[in-house]
């Protein structure tokens, strides 16, 4: 397989302060005495229940323009790439622990093995941004139990346990603060195949070594890493839990008092196991038909079949679906987690970066009605989907067409309202419009712009008034 090998300078990678909170947290102590919702959803009280509905806003104010992020899975299990003892292992790549039942001790020796020496934040972020993407959210640690940062809790970390002896989550942060994109860090916090205790879901533990207590885990692992996630590296904007597997009430409390730590971070929802806490919603691998109305969500989705590198899976999504993906996400008022996985080298696959490049020429263009916009008022449009944002004196609606008219019709069903202006948002050229069959139509030249989608810019007076 082609990989990117994009030459970036690798000066001063990290030069990062990282931002102590105080040991003793302040947590169950300083809800006390505090107006307590009592109508909270959540077994303990977390951001969620002692704000404000203002102060939500604002803190998700960045997510919901965003529209767009990057997810990375990756971990010790880029080494093996989807095969174990010369087998295809089917599934996920990064499940290849569980699905070919390896020891415990089989797979930490892959640790030593594990020298990243081409992994280069600064190109990562880079690519990300260039992508249009406004976020990134990396595997912190995944089931494998394998901590991806300097951990103190625990040596089976890239930090002690690599000859890689360097810390990416901290050449993230800090390349992400450089150019301005908000970093996230993903945490599987019920199960850990690695330490004792652990979860392990569907199958149970394959390896006695994995037995023990997982109140104890949580005490001893999981709690105190998530600790030094949202202490030592600056300030964190997602935390991305996974797989709640007997995240029961009690558990739960352990770990939701720590988002305290970082008091603007937005949080999906898949920390306890009914999926009652967090701001998001987080279909995976999935679009809502019809968005998740008065619900925050997220979208996650890999762009081949697997999350971790895997070296023979190459099924990938052409960018045509990609984009109108991100499109469709965003006419529905949902977010677009699109995921990479870097190869054992630190690397990015080039049909990734390829795609990536892609989106980010398609976005450079058409960003705008994409960041910051909000779902489409209409029900369908045959033609492609629909963006808005609301101004002062009326909307603009952004028309994404998929299916350039062939007859230079393009209908609006059911619109009812004064339109001030159409045009193409590439270019800007002025199109006629009238009323017609209920709604509105207006005439599109002959030659589609561009044959992923072409974005018409449509300005209307007052507030939207869709009929269908
Ligand atoms: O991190 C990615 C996945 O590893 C994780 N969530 C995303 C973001 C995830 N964990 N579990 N699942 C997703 C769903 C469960 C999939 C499974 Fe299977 C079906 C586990 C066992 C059967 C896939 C197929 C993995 C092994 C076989």
């Amino acid at each position: 397989m082609k990989i990117s090998r994009r030459d970036f300078s690798r000066g001063c990678a990290i030069a990062t302060t990282a931002l102590v909170v105080g040991e003793a947290l302040p947590v169950l102590a300083q809800v006390e005495g505090e107006h307590i919702d009592t109508s909270s959803k959540h077994p303990v009280p977390s951001i969620q229940d002692t704000e404000t509905p203002a102060q939500k806003d604002a803190r998700l104010k960045w997510f919901r323009e965003a529209r767009f992020g990057m997810f990375i899975h990756w971990g010790l299990y880029a080494i093996p790439a989807g095969r174990w003892n010369g087998q295809e292992v089917p599934g996920i790549g990064e499940w290849i622990m569980n699905r070919a039942s390896i020891p415990v001790a089989d797979y930490k020796a892959l640790a030593p093995k594990f020298n990243p020496t081409q992994f280069n934040a600064a190109e990562i972020v880079g690519l990300a941004k260039e992508a249009g993407m406004k976020y990134i959210v990396i595997t912190s640690k995944h089931h494998d139990g394998f901590a991806m940062f300097h951990s103190r809790v625990s040596t089976y970390n890239i930090y002690d346990a690599t000859p890689f002896k360097r810390d990416p989550l901290k050449e993230l942060a800090e390349a992400c603060r450089k150019e301005g994109l908000k970093l996230g860090f993903y945490y599987s916090q019920a199960q850990d195949w690695h330490h004792p205790g652990g979860a392990a879901a569907r199958t149970g533990h394959w390896d006695p070594a994995q037995d023990g207590s997982m109140d104890d885990y949580l005490d001893q692992v999981a709690v105190p890493q998530v600790k030094e996630l949202l202490s030592n590296y600056g300030p964190i904007s997602i935390l991305w839990w996974d797989t709640p597997k007997d995240m029961i009430p009690s558990r739960v409390q352990k770990l939701l008092p720590l988002l305290k730590l970082q008091p603007d971070i937005v949080t999906n929802n898949r920390l306890d196991k009914d999926k009652k806490t967090g701001d998001f919603s987080t279909p995976e691998q999935k679009i809502p038909a019809t968005g998740l109305p008065g619900e925050d969500w997220e979208t996650c989705m890999t762009m081949n079949t697997t999350w971790g590198y895997k070296s023979f899976d190459e099924k990938w999504k052409s960018t045509e679906t990609l984009l109108r993906n991100l499109i469709d996400i965003a006419s529905k008022g949902g977010n677009y987690l699109l995921n990479v996985g870097p190869t054992s080298e630190g690397l990015i696959p080039a049909p990734s970066v390829e795609r990536l490049e892609a989106i980010g020429r398609w976005m450079k263009v058409n960003g705008e009605a994409i960041y910051g916009t909000t779902a489409s008022p209409f029900k369908e449009l045959a033609w492609g989907r629909c963006t808005t944002k609301a101004e002062p004196q009326g909307a603009t609606l952004y028309l994404h067409v998929f299916d350039w008219p062939r007859d230079g019709h393009l209908l609006l069903p059911g619109l009812k309202n004064e339109v001030q202006s159409a045009s193409l948002l590439s270019g800007g050229a002025r199109l006629a419009v009238e009323a017609r069959d209920g709604g509105i139509q207006i005439t599109t030249p002959a030659s589609c712009p561009d044959p992923i989608s072409s974005t018409v810019v449509l300005k209307v007076k007052g507030a939207l008034d869709v009929r269908n």
